[in-house]
């Protein structure tokens, strides 16, 4: 039998190839100069996504930090503060950002249980004052990344939106896994993203593409967000060649994340069998799931340097918490190999 050599990737869903459709397609895409916004695979990439999120525009931009940090620059003046979930990827992983582009402060919260509430946001705003700095926007992140890809819920998210407006603060969905989220939370991506002032979601994660994510909103916020996408270097030209593989992604790959929320559960509920893997798998609701290791003397870098001799792939969020992603590169098979490649891994260490 030949043998494959392809690792289990499982550090990320943005490690997903293009699919031969997506590929076909960018061949022959049609293409403009879409700084001109001539690009017709661009502007039709744009107005499929805000059809499916029922927003008015769409913005295609080449990464999520980009159109997060838009975000920012658009809801925010210098000196405001961000309010966000202290575990979300814009507090974490966009490199201060919001700090050095828009010289806006985060002001990083404590969730409740699995993600802020309103009661949560509302004691972290600050009493107009000569002294402290205001809020300028609210940010939420659904499916939450760092949490284990866990949803907030329609309510929740509803509530947030609606008390953040009456006292007029904006609020903007990374909702880089929407469609995650919407399928977990058995709803659709619009319902997700209408009380939001602006949504982010990326096409190069779950979805297969290869580059590329959207922001949505307004036509007049749209509008100004061009300009400044050209400021923060991200006009391109013939990227009608990208978004034709967005208009596959958004086509074909939605429905089939299921399966990878599904693979996700297989993995929890091997893993919770496991001595010295520590997680619920009650609350692994995407394709997203974060263990701790709980064997002692073996941190979450010992462990993913050995799983990596087995071809098995994994990231660390922490000293001892280990980050599985699961997306349409692997299969079934190869969770539950992971899962015995783990097990033989924390098994010889007890
Ligand atoms: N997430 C990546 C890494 O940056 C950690 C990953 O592997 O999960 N918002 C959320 C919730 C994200 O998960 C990511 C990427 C982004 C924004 C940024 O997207 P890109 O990488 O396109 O800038």
């Amino acid at each position: 039998m030949p043998v494959s050599w392809e690792p289990i990737d499982l550090r990320s869903d943005t490690v997903t190839k293009p699919t031969d459709e997506m590929r076909e397609a960018m061949a022959r895409a049609e293409v403009g100069d879409d700084v001109y916004g001539e690009d017709p695979t661009v502007n039709r990439l744009q107005e499929m996504a805000a059809a499916v999120l029922e927003k008015e525009a769409a913005l295609f931009v080449p990464t999520g930090t980009m159109a997060n940090q838009l975000a920012v620059k658009l809801h925010t003046r210098p000196g405001q503060e961000v309010i966000l979930d202290e575990r979300s990827h814009m507090y974490n992983l966009e490199m201060a950002a919001m700090a050095v582009i828009s010289g806006a402060l985060a002001h990083p919260l404590k969730p409740v249980d699995e993600s802020l509430d309103w009661a949560a946001i509302e004691s972290g705003i600050r009493p107009h004052s000569t002294h402290h700095a205001q809020t300028g926007l609210i940010v939420l992140e659904n499916s939450q990344n760092l949490a284990g890809g866990t949803l907030i819920s329609l309510d929740r998210t509803n509530e947030i939106c609606r008390r953040a407006h009456d006292i007029g603060v904006p609020v903007h969905l990374d909702g880089a896994r929407i469609f995650n989220a919407a399928i977990g939370l058995g709803v659709t991506a619009a319902e997700i993203a209408r009380p939001f002032d602006s949504v982010m979601f990326c096409i190069s994660k779950g979805l297969g593409a290869p580059v590329g994510s959207l922001l949505l909103g307004p036509r007049m916020l749209i509008d100004r967000a061009i300009p400044l996408r050209r400021m923060f270097g991200g006009a391109m030209r013939q990227s009608g060649i990208l978004a034709a593989a967005g208009v596959v992604a958004l086509e074909k790959m939605r429905s089939r994340l299921a399966k990878d929320h599904a693979n996700a559960k297989l993995l929890a509920e091997g893993l919770a069998a496991i001595p010295g893997a520590e997680i619920d798998p009650e609350r692994v609701q995407t394709n997203i799931l974060v263990f701790d290791i709980s064997t002692p003397g073996l941190d979450a870098e010992d462990v993913i340097a050995q799983m990596r001799t087995h071809r098995v792939l994994a990231n660390s969020i922490g000293r001892r918490r280990i980050r599985l992603v699961t997306h349409k590169d692997v299969s079934r098979q190869d969770c539950l190999n992971a899962v015995e490649t783990i097990r033989g891994i924390l098994t010889t260490h007890i």
